[in-house]
């Protein structure tokens, strides 16, 4: 196991580093904000951090990451150079419109002021929210952050550019979708919309496989689903038994395979999981999350689940959910693409697909969206 930390502008950047370096099988195991070195640093600007870990060293990781501009000393010192001035030209751009508008409390043109207090609202993080106005003021022109709707349109477009894209893999067959995460989430629910939406809509043969043998009302519960629909539902006891059984359901288009909910904070309980998933070898792993659930504790569930390998993320109770900053928070920094989301207990309709540029309005407040 190699674990590297790497530091740069974006959160992509990051990304394209980890699998130069360490290949696509790295997981990210924490990312987070933090201050640039030297000027750019006292002046607010913030970069982002992010540790991924590796089983192997890769082939690739023998040849030297290109230059980064923190680390501009191995490039020519003309290249170098031209790297200085651009970044001082920048620099006092930014200062420049920083004292023309220095009256605000933030220091920030009064447009931009008032698109960082709508925000901070919605619960987008103080590091995030400094970094993409920090990034505004350098883009865009005096006149330009003078003007509400040019500040929130060019804002919406960076934060939809950070967000990863969802998209489904291709044409396996059956495709093997499993929903992992804390409890009571709504995760069979969620598998029950999916099977519904690929029964019905799709014209899909689905099938169902649970190992939550845990709570004896859950077996039932799946069972209620799949004889509404059609769709066998195979209940499994042992990792061993699940290879088997998926084996078994190889003429469906679809198998949906429902787990037991497990607190993040139960390491326990979490590797019993990620056994019975290994032998699950699914093409895409859900992590679902409720969006009722603070920041802080968000970031606590990708962490413990990152073993499981989530390929996407599902977000639950939107309707419960009093504010969406943190799930935004969540996907600028994980950089996990979002599948699904859910609106409410209703099944199959509370089920919503969306991307990044209807997800940043919805997130930041716009419930139309
Ligand atoms: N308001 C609201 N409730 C939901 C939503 N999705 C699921 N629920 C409800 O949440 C509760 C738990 O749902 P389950 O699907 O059993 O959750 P789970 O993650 O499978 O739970 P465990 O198997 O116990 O870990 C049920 O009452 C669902 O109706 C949603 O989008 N909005
Ligand atoms: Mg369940």
């Amino acid at each position: 196991m190699r674990i590297k930390r790497f530091l740069a502008a974006s959160l992509q950047e990051a990304k394209d580093q980890i699998l130069r370096e360490l290949g696509e099988d790295a997981v990210i195991l924490s990312s987070r904000q933090v201050r640039r070195p030297g000027i750019w640093g006292w002046l607010g600007f913030s970069q982002v951090e992010v540790t991924a870990a590796a089983d192997t060293p890769v082939a690739a990781d023998l040849t030297p990451a290109p230059p980064s501009p923190e680390s501009s000393t191995t490039s020519l010192p003309w290249q170098s150079l031209q790297q200085d001035l651009a970044e001082t030209k920048r620099m006092l751009e930014v200062v420049a419109k920083r004292l023309q508008n220095s009256q605000g409390q933030t220091s920030y043109p009064e447009a931009l002021s008032t698109y960082y207090s709508h925000l901070q609202a919605s619960g987008l993080a103080e590091d995030l929210l400094i970094g993409l106005c920090e990034d505004l003021l350098g883009r865009l022109s005096t006149e330009e952050l003078r003007e509400e709707h040019v500040v929130a349109k060019v804002g919406s477009q960076l934060l939809s550019s950070r967000i990863a894209r969802y998209t489904e893999p291709s044409a396996a067959k059956p495709r093997v979708i499993c929903l992992v995460g804390p409890t009571g989430v709504g995760k069979t629910t969620t598998i029950a919309k999916l099977a519904a939406n690929a029964v019905l809509r799709h014209k899909q043969r689905a099938a169902l496989v649970t190992f939550d043998t845990y709570r004896i009302a859950a077996v039932d519960q799946l069972r209620t689903y799949g004889e509404i629909l059609g769709a066998p539902v195979e209940v499994v006891l042992t990792p061993a038994d699940m290879r088997q059984k998926i084996e078994s359901l190889q003429a469906f288009d679809v198998i949906f395979v429902d787990s037991v909910g497990r607190s993040q904070q139960n390491m326990m309980q979490l590797s019993e999981v990620k056994a019975f998933l290994d032998a699950v070898k699914a093409d895409e792993v859900f992590l679902t999350i409720s969006s009722t659930t603070q920041y802080e504790v968000m970031q606590e569930i990708v962490e413990s689940y990152q073993a499981a390998k989530p390929t996407a993320l599902v977000f639950t109770k939107l309707d419960e959910a009093r504010r969406l900053g943190p799930v935004m928070n969540l996907l600028l920094t994980t950089g996990l693409p979002v599948a699904y989301m859910t609106n409410g207990q209703d099944v199959p309709d509370d089920l919503m697909q969306l991307g990044p540029e209807q997800l940043v309005p919805l997130l930041l407040g716009d419930r139309q969206a």
